[in-house]
């Protein structure tokens, strides 16, 4: 047998070391925009998140009212495979109706940006009016407007930040979420606008109408405008019927498939990713895993995996280890995959993005999975919290509750996800069916979460996931320290908001 020198960790025995913060480090010039797929060296990935975070591809988390929520964030959803195939196509279909067009634009800057970024963004994109939002995002807080009118370039050295020329949300014409086509037309004509930005309730763009929006759509002018384009989802699927699953989910419009299992470095995985190959070429995406060294990292890098999702046995409600005796510390084998992820490029110029699937346990954990080297997060238990999850809301003891289940439970039934190729049923389980407390809406808890991330970023003096990877400076914790990293040695009076 091998014996690895070293045990392997989780992320609470880390702790990151902040580094040198400059005056521009500052949680709102933070950008999360990250990869989903793999791509060449000097192109850019044909499907990106502007948050790191995906939604576990599990009955109990993942369903098209979870997929709107968190698309609406700029997260993507794995709707869950375990369940027939034309429910999950129909579900896939939900999300991508859930669309009012209208927009016009995806071009979106922040306020620090210069002239110069202005003048390339309209160059590349061909667009006359473009968005300033504080986080440079399609779904930051709207501050402002910018049109050719608002600057004359004669005068201009380029170097002038967008803040100086673009004209202030004090003084835009706006409208709520919920105006419908023909309200919008009627304020666009009365005000002379080109472009009436759709608003959410606290503040964040939503969408744009523009003057030609009404005449292409007048034959419905009462649809209410809600979000901005159609949103971005993906589906989990099995080893064994993907023959008929992937293409009802394909002819459905799912962006990003995911091949769910709770082990990654096998033939069956392998055999489904040439499948995919041989009937799509490129053009249908498909992750793959979960693996947890460099060897498994390789086989599905190889094997034609769009991203790679790492852990085994860590996920909250997952019992694999104390059932099988499989599985490393999700921090040590992010660390290793992410190596092997970043070797695969240096050679072959293909980057593929790797996901820390489970073991999020506090917000922090993400920020560590993130300076670890993971391109984004699967999370289960830490969306099965909120109102948008598909399960019941229900009292126990006093407090709410969502009931939250592992695919590998008696309750989930989903045996393809641990098949290995004997009999078509589950024969132990390998999950638990709980409860997790009641956490309210997603929304509020998402940009909470990612507060966090983004100040600890700026402790670290990264503006961006790669210049985290780059910059962190993380250390082992001894046993000791880590009861000194929480409070200690006092009585807390209220514990209630002190995550
Ligand atoms: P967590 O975010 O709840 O800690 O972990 C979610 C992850 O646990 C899922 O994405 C999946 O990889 C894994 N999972 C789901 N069901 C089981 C199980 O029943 C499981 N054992 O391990």
């Amino acid at each position: 047998a091998y014996y690895y020198p070293e045990p392997s960790h989780t992320f609470s025995e880390y702790l990151l070391i902040p580094g040198y913060s400059d005056a521009n480090c500052i949680p709102s010039n933070v950008s999360l925009r990250t990869p989903l797929v793999k791509y060449r060296r000097g192109e850019e990935p044909s499907l990106s998140m502007n948050i790191p975070m995906v939604s576990a591809v599990m009955q109990s988390v993942s369903d098209d009212r979870m997929a709107i929520a968190l698309a609406r964030e700029g997260g993507v959803s794995f709707l869950y495979g375990s369940q027939p195939i034309d429910q999950q196509a129909e579900m896939v279909r939900r999300v991508k109706r859930y669309k009012a067009g209208f927009v016009a634009s995806d071009s979106n800057i922040r306020p620090d940006q210069t002239l110069r970024d202005i003048l390339e963004l309209k160059e590349r994109l061909g667009h006359s009016t473009i968005a300033v939002t504080d986080d440079g995002t399609g779904t930051g807080k709207l501050v402002g407007l910018v049109t050719s009118r608002d600057y004359r370039v004669s005068r201009m050295s380029g170097e002038e930040r967008v803040s100086e020329f673009m004209t202030p949300m004090e003084k835009l014409i706006t409208a709520p979420e919920g105006t419908s086509l023909k309200d919008a037309n009627d304020i666009i004509w009365d005000h002379k606008l080109n472009a009436l930005p759709i608003v959410t309730g606290d503040g964040r763009l939503s969408s744009f109408v523009f003057r030609k929006d009404y005449d292409q759509h007048k034959e419905n002018p009462n649809e209410l405008l809600d979000s901005r384009k159609r949103y971005v989802v993906g589906a989990g699927v099995g080893t064994r019927d993907y023959e008929e699953r992937i293409p009802a989910l394909v002819e459905a419009g799912a962006d990003v498939l995911c091949i769910d299992s709770s082990e990654g470095f096998t033939q069956w995985q392998s055999r489904t990713l040439a499948w995919v190959r041989g009937r799509y070429g490129e053009e249908v995406k498909i992750g793959a895993g979960n693996v947890v060294d460099r060897d498994g990292f390789r086989f599905l890098a190889e094997a034609g995996a769009d991203f790679v999702k790492v852990g085994i046995g860590g996920g909250s409600i997952c019992i694999t280890r104390e059932t099988k005796g499989i599985g490393r510390g999700q921090a040590t084998a992010v660390i290793e995959v992410a190596r092997a992820r970043d070797e695969y490029f240096e050679e072959t110029g293909v980057y593929v993005p790797i996901c820390s699937d489970g073991g999020i346990v506090l917000d922090y954990h993400i920020t560590l999975a993130l300076a670890m080297g993971c391109d984004f997060c699967m999370l289960g238990r830490y969306f099965s919290r909120f109102d948008e999850s598909p399960t019941d809301k229900v009292l126990v003891g006093g407090s709410y509750m969502k009931e939250y289940w592992g695919e590998g439970s008696a309750r989930a039934r989903n045996w393809q996800r641990y098949d290995l190729g004997g009999d078509r049923k589950l024969s132990f389980v390998e999950g638990v069916d709980c409860y997790v407390p009641y956490a309210g809406p997603l929304h509020d808890n998402v940009i909470t979460t990612l507060s966090k991330v983004r100040s600890t970023m700026c402790n670290c003096g990264a503006l961006s996931i790669p210049e985290l990877q780059r910059k962190a400076k993380l250390t082992l914790v001894s046993a000791t320290s880590i009861v000194e990293g929480g409070a200690h040695d006092v009585m807390v009076k209220d514990n209630s908001t002190s995550r």
